[in-house]
């Protein structure tokens, strides 16, 4: 309850008077900062309030008596409860219409802005902003928001209503306007809403500019393709992102659409062949058994769903109103359109049956020691013949240690080694796709000098068992976290105190305890995890022992029952099972990987190039139980991964969208206040208002203003000095004091003022003298 009951303004006197002239505070309204002394006022003139209502956060009432410190308060059902005046909050006499931005709420508390949104949510507004951050709430249904039409009316800037489009129209004006890179960062936790907010991003950039090349239609597609392959139902979501996606859209510096490029990260392997209950593999195999024509089934062998191991586990085959069937056609007419040649998608089709297949191999025991055979039946034939190898070198792969000893394998180890190699298949094949893809989307780097990015990765999870897979999920929102916070809250703040502005600080807690507990050095959980993987005798529970030795000071580290331990992330507390850990880091390939991908043709094609690039020693010999110290273990590397993605944004101007999940239950017109409430806490949306409340958004050096916006200065005498010339000019074109503030180095400016100048440059001739002179000494 960090936030509860927090008024922001209501006690910081100084920063309302700074906040009211720009945004108009309503007459009708009390300003916050009377807030507190003024409760009689809001009883005597009968205005609202918000009173907390156990089992229902917060009501709105009217203030019918005080005494003392209690207050009597009628709620709009009629019914009245008393409640300490210290409780209760103003409410905002504004309809919800008129806000779309909760900068503009005149009492900022988490009642109003949980109110607010939801008036919104439940009249189909599901965009709203929070100052620089763009709220979008998930509706579960189709909100008639989209399409061409209304990509055109934002475009033609004829609605102003917070939308995704306009958080890209925004960032491509800006890339035109400042020659600056830009990124759009979308956080938000599972089934919040990000890969459809990623998409419609994408769909409006694309929009953007003149296609000839079909290379539009390519972007789409492959974004298309990547889902297929690259999400899945969880209990949570049920297309849920298992990999995470960067997506720079290029652009030429005139601003013409000229290629794209993906980056991928961490996809969740584990998926192909084990996952919990009533959660699905990846959407392809699903799609595949429903939509092959027949040709293509009768090649593969293929069976319906229900007959595949890997598929008929977790005892989930269809989505809710989702078909599988149509979908694989969309799929091949995507694959068509990214230009995937029909080899190659023959090929793909080969190594996704032979997953399947891998997975109904069975061992029989030959003998009561434990010896096991590879049961030769259609299965095997099947496997192979897609692997493309012999029968004899598939068993011989499934059926030889590890380690190369002699010892017999048991059926565990058995089972372990083919399901290894049906995830290394997988995991493969999409990097292979994603190269594909991304080769089909390729420009002449020449062409390009401007770019766009779109950052959706896998969304937060809470589990009722957490793992290896979530641990990394829940630890790449954790850097996100850190990077949004940063810029929304941050980063501005230290820059108004090192310019020397007049500014009150607004304080938020960060996460970077928890981010430690992961990245410290040597006795970070990444470091721990990775000493003890490279050890041959460690097992799970050694581990954990580490874990508890070392983690134990930090408050964000929490010991549980045996085999269990407890993260306190920025979003809650989530219980990770120890299980299975080790392994998942280490991501060990059978040794005798190297020999199938010899003898098999098609495995010899797209593996080397794939296995080669992520940096996995050249001798699969070497990469026994416990990989040599050479090869970066799956955890550290992620977070390599998202070291460099951080550096790569922070080369970028970022825009923000946070998605929120309305409910649990993936349902449409369900507003859960609780849930919404945790997630706007946990973001720090009433922080990043606060802040937005005074900030400046727009700041620019002196010399660079000076250089644009000296033309404005129709007079004979111009300034020498940029600071002169900036002041000089706002004067010259009355722009009230409020609306900016002069630092030493930078001139900090509110939202809208740029826009205004940029307008009024249109309308003032250029090339006077003067102007010129002064043009001269800017550039200098
Ligand atoms: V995860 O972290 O990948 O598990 P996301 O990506 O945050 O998650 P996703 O975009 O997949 O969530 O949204 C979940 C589902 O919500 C979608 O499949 C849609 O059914 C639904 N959704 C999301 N956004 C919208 C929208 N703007 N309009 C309608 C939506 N439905
Ligand atoms: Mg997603």
């Amino acid at each position: 309850s960090r936030l509860r009951n927090r008024n922001f303004g209501a006690k910081k006197t100084r920063r309302e008077k700074t906040v009211e002239t720009p945004y108009e505070v309503s007459s009708s309204s009390r300003p916050e900062s009377e807030w507190c002394e003024n409760i009689d006022y809001f009883m005597k003139k009968r205005l609202s309030v918000w009173c907390p209502v156990p089992g229902a956060l917060w009501k709105s009432g009217k203030i019918q008596l005080i005494s003392g410190e209690e207050a009597s308060i009628k709620l709009s059902d009629g019914t009245v409860i008393e409640a300490s005046t210290e409780e209760l909050l103003p409410a905002n006499p504004y309809s919800f219409e008129d806000i779309h931005d909760l900068m503009r709420l005149s009492y900022l508390n988490e009642p109003s802005v949980l109110h607010n949104l939801e008036c919104r949510f439940c009249h189909d507004m599901v965009y709203s902003k929070a100052g620089p951050l763009l709220i979008a709430i998930n509706p579960f249904k189709d909100v008639h928001l989209y399409g061409d039409e209304v990509i055109t009316a934002y475009r033609q800037k004829l609605t102003n209503e917070p939308h995704v489009y306009a958080t890209a129209d925004n960032a491509y004006n800006q890339m035109m306007r400042d020659g600056e890179n830009q990124s759009i960062i979308i956080s938000g936790e599972s089934g919040a809403g990000k890969t459809e907010a990623a998409r419609l991003a994408v769909e409006y950039l694309v929009a953007l500019c003149d296609d000839c090349s079909g290379l539009k239609e390519k972007i789409l597609k492959a974004s298309h393709i990547l889902e297929a392959f690259g999400n899945a139902k969880t209990s949570i979501n049920d297309n849920s992102s298992r990999f995470g996606r960067f997506t720079e859209i290029l652009f030429s510096t005139k601003g013409k659409l000229r290629g794209a490029k993906i980056q991928t990260y961490l996809p969740e392997k584990m998926r192909v062949v084990k996952r919990a209950k009533g959660e699905r593999s990846y959407h392809i195999f699903y799609q595949l058994c429903a939509g092959a024509p027949l040709s293509l089934k009768d090649r593969l062998n293929l069976k319906m769903a229900n007959q595949y191991q890997y598929l008929n586990q977790s005892e989930c085959l269809e989505i809710r109103s989702v078909d599988d069937a149509s979908k694989f056609h969309m799929l091949m007419e995507a694959m068509d359109i990214v230009q995937i040649s029909k080899e190659d998608q023959g090929h793909i089709f080969d190594l996704l049956a032979a997953v399947l297949w891998l997975g109904n191999i069975s061992f029989n025991e030959v003998d009561t020691e434990s010896c096991i055979e590879v049961a030769l039946d259609e299965a095997l034939a099947a496997a192979a013949r897609m692997i493309g190898c012999s029968t004899q070198e598939l068993i011989s792969v499934l059926s030889s240690p590890k380690d190369g000893t002699s010892e017999k394998l048991t059926l565990q180890e058995a089972i372990s080694i083919r399901d290894g190699l049906a995830r290394s298949i997988y995991a493969s094949l999409f990097d292979w796709l994603l190269e594909l893809i991304n080769k089909s989307l390729e420009v002449d780097k020449q062409e390009t000098g401007r770019s766009i990015s779109i950052l959706d990765i896998c969304g937060f999870e809470s589990f009722q068992k957490n793992s290896f897979e979530q641990l990394c999920i829940n630890y790449g929102s954790e850097r996100l976290q850190q990077h949004f916070a940063r810029h929304l809250l941050t980063i501005e703040q230290e820059a108004y105190d090192m310019d020397g502005l007049d500014w009150i600080k607004v304080d938020y807690e960060d996460n970077h305890e928890c981010l430690n507990l992961f990245e410290r050095k040597s006795l970070g959980l990444f470091s721990l995890l990775d000493e003890e993987s490279y050890l041959p005798a460690a097992t799970d529970s050694t581990f954990l022992n580490k874990l508890k030795q070392h983690l134990i000071g930090n408050p964000c580290f929490k010991e549980d029952r045996n085999g269990f331990f407890k993260i306190r992330h920025f979003t809650g507390e989530v219980l990770y099972d120890s299980s299975g850990f080790l392994d998942k880091n280490r991501d060990t390939l059978h040794a005798n990987f190297s020999q199938l991908l010899s003898s098999s043709c098609l495995l010899s094609r797209f593996a080397p190039s794939v296995l080669n690039q992520s940096q996995v020693p050249t001798s699969f010999a070497s990469e026994l139980q416990a990989p040599d110290s050479q090869k970066q273990l799956v955890g550290s590397k992620y977070k390599d991964q998202l070291f460099n993605l951080m550096q790569q944004l922070e080369h970028t101007k970022p825009h923000f969208i946070l998605c929120i999940r309305p409910n649990s239950e993936q349902l449409p017109s369900i507003y859960r206040k609780e849930l919404v409430l945790q997630q706007l806490r946990y973001s720090g949306v009433l922080e990043i208002v606060a802040i937005a409340r005074v900030s400046y958004p727009t700041q620019m050096a002196h010399e660079e203003f000076a250089r644009r916006y000296v033309s404005l200065l129709l007079e004979k005498n111009v300034p020498q000095d940029p600071l002169d010339i900036s002041v000089a000019v706002l004067r010259h074109c009355n722009v009230l004091p409020e609306m900016y503030q002069v630092g030493y180095k930078k001139l900090y400016m509110r939202a809208g003022l740029i826009d205004m100048l940029e307008a009024m440059k249109k309308l003032v001739p250029h090339g006077t003298p003067e102007v010129k002179k002064c043009f001269h000494y800017a550039n200098a």
